[in-house]
C-alpha cells in the first residue's frame, strides 16, 4: 500500500473556520411540507422503544419555517461559517423526479446565510435516507444498487448549489449510521445484524463517497482551491491510560478499528491491516485496483466530530475481535457516552497527523450535552467550561503546527437528539419544546460564543 499522502489532499492554506453546525432532520421538523417524502427516521421514530422519551422529529425546532431568525442568532452570535445538511427526500420524490418546492427551501436557506455573511458548509448524507430506499427489495445502504441513487442525489445537490456552497462533507459519521442502523439496531433503519453483515454497508458507503467525490471534482470543483470537499468521522479518542505495552496496543487498535477503518481507505485506498485482521477474509473488504484508486485521496479534507476520549487499560482486552473494555475520562455530561475530556483532542490530532502527515483537518462538531430537565438550562456554565476548555486546546493546537483549519461547534439549537429525542439537550439556544410556540432563549454559552468571536 502507498503510504504517501496524495497531493490532492494536501490543499491547506484555508483560513481558519470558527463555524456552528447542525443537521436537517434534528431542527427542520415540517416531515411533510413542500412534497417531502418520508425518510427512514420518520419511520424509525414511530417504532416503540426506539426512541427515549417517545418523541418524533414532526416538528422538531421547526428552523424549515423559522430559518431567517434563527440565522440570524448564528449571525449575531458571529460564526461566519454554517454547517447544515440536506435532507434527501425533502429534495428527491420517491418517484425520482426533484422536489422543487424542497430545492427552492435550501436555495432560500443559502441566500439567507449569505446575507447574513456566513459561508455554509454542506453535508449531503446526515443520515436521514428515503423510505422508499429502504425496502425488502431495495435494503438501502445495503444494497449495492444505494451508490447510484446517492450519486443521482449528489448530482441534483451539486448542480443547483454547487455555485454557492463552498464546502462539502458526503458523509457525517458513516460508522454511527451503519453500525447504528445495519448492526446494532439504535440508529434508523433498526436493523440488527451482524457486524460481517454490516460491513457490506461500509463498503457501498465508502464507494459512493469515491463516486461522489469523483463526480464533484470534474463537474463542479474544476481545480478551483478554495472549494472543498470531504468526509466527517466521529467522535471519540482512544487514549492508553496506563504505560503498558497492551494499553498502547489497544489504545492504537481502537484508533485504527473505529476511525483508520474509513479514513485509511479514503486517504491511503485501503483498509487498516488490522481492520482486514480483525474481519477475517471478508470479501466487503476486498477492494480492486480500480476501486482502491477512486478512494485513494478522495477527501480535500478530514471532518472529525470531536466530543470525548475513552481510556484504554492494561486489563481491558474483553477478548477477540474489537471489543475492549474502556474507562470514562474526564467530567461528565447529560449523556452516558460523553465526558469532557479536551486534553483527547489535541492528542487525536497528533495522532492523525502522524499517519496522514499535512492532511487538512477540520473539527466539524464540538459540543456538551445537558439533561433536558436541567433547572439551569439557560445558565449553562458546564457548557460554558467545555467550550473554553476546547477552544483553549484548538489554540494550542494551531500553534503547535498541527493542521487543523476549522471549528464547529455543536450546536445553535436545543433539538431532536435522535434516540435521545429531547431529553438530551446540547444547543446554545434553548428551545421550550412544551410550548408551541418553541420559544427560543440564548443560554450563557451562547453570549460566551459572542464574546469569544468578538475577540477572535
Ligand atoms: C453526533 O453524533 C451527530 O453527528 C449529531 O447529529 C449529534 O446530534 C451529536 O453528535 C450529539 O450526539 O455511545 O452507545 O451511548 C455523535 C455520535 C453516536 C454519540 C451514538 C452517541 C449513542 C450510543 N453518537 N452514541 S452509545
Amino acid at each position: 500500500l502507498d503510504r504517501s499522502i496524495p497531493v490532492r489532499a494536501l490543499t491547506g492554506k484555508m483560513t481558519f473556520q470558527w463555524g456552528v453546525a447542525g443537521a436537517a432532520y434534528q431542527i427542520e421538523g415540517a416531515h411533510d411540507a413542500d412534497g417531502k417524502a418520508r425518510s427512514i427516521w420518520d419511520d424509525f421514530c414511530k417504532v416503540p422503544g426506539a426512541i427515549s422519551d417517545g418523541t418524533s422529529a414532526e416538528v422538531a425546532c421547526d428552523f424549515y419555517h423559522r430559518y431567517e431568525e434563527d440565522i440570524e442568532l448564528a449571525r449575531a452570535a458571529g460564526f461566519k461559517h454554517f454547517r447544515m445538511s440536506i435532507s434527501w427526500p425533502r429534495v428527491i420524490r420517491d418517484d425520482g423526479q426533484p422536489n422543487e418546492a424542497g430545492i427552492a427551501y435550501y436555495s432560500k436557506v443559502l441566500d439567507a446565510l449569505e446575507k447574513a455573511g456566513m459561508e455554509p458548509c454542506v453535508t449531503l448524507y446526515h443520515w436521514d435516507l428515503p423510505s422508499s430506499l429502504q425496502t425488502a427489495e431495495m435494503p438501502g445502504w445495503m444494497s449495492p444498487q444505494i451508490i447510484d441513487k446517492f450519486m443521482a442525489y449528489a448530482t441534483l445537490c451539486f448542480e443547483r448549489f454547487a455555485g454557492r456552497v463552498p464546502m462539502w462533507i458526503t458523509f457525517n459519521e458513516p460508522a454511527v449510521f451503519v453500525f447504528g442502523g445495519y448492526q446494532g439496531g439504535w440508529n434508523a433503519p433498526g436493523v440488527r445484524q451482524s457486524v460481517a453483515e454490516a460491513l457490506v454497508a461500509v463498503r457501498h458507503v465508502l464507494l459512493a463517497h469515491a463516486k461522489v467525490v469523483a463526480l464533484y471534482r470534474s463537474r463542479f470543483q474544476n481545480g478551483d482551491k478554495t472549494k472543498k470537499i470531504g468526509i466527517t468521522l466521529n467522535t471519540r479518542h482512544y487514549k492508553a491510560v496506563d504505560a503498558s505495552d497492551t494499553a498502547a496496543k489497544g489504545a492504537q487498535h481502537m484508533l485504527e478499528d473505529r476511525i483508520a477503518c474509513w479514513s485509511d481507505p479514503v486517504v491511503f485506498g485501503d483498509f487498516p491491516e488490522s481492520f482486514k485482521a480483525t474481519h477475517g477474509g471478508s470479501t466487503a473488504l476486498g477492494l480492486s485496483k480500480l476501486e482502491q484508486e477512486a478512494l485513494r485521496g478522495s477527501i480535500d479534507f478530514l471532518g472529525i466530530n470531536y466530543y470525548t476520549t475513552s481510556g484504554i487499560q492494561e486489563d481491558s482486552p474483553a477478548g477477540a475481535g474489537s471489543a475492549w473494555k474502556v474507562v470514562e475520562l474526564g467530567e461528565a455530561s447529560g449523556a452516558s457516552w460523553l465526558h469532557s475530556y479536551p486534553q483527547g483532542l489535541i492528542e487525536l490530532l497528533r495522532w492523525l497527523s502522524g499517519r496522514y502527515p499535512g492532511l487538512d483537518v477540520v473539527i466539524t462538531e464540538n459540543g456538551f450535552c445537558t439533561p433536558g430537565d436541567d433547572p439551569k438550562a439557560v445558565e449553562d456554565d458546564v457548557r460554558v467550561r467545555y467550550y473554553q476548555d476546547h477552544t483553549n486546546i484548538v489554540k494550542q493546537a494551531i500553534d503547535e503546527g498541527l493542521p487543523l483549519r476549522g471549528y464547529f461547534a455543536w450546536t445553535l439549537l436545543d433539538n431532536f437528539e435522535w434516540a435521545g429525542g429531547y431529553e438530551e439537550r446540547f444547543g446554545m439556544v434553548h428551545v421550550d419544546f412544551n410550548d408551541k410556540m418553541l420559544p427560543r432563549t440564548v443560554k450563557s454559552s451562547y453570549r460566551w460564543w459572542q464574546q469569544f468571536l468578538e475577540k477572535s
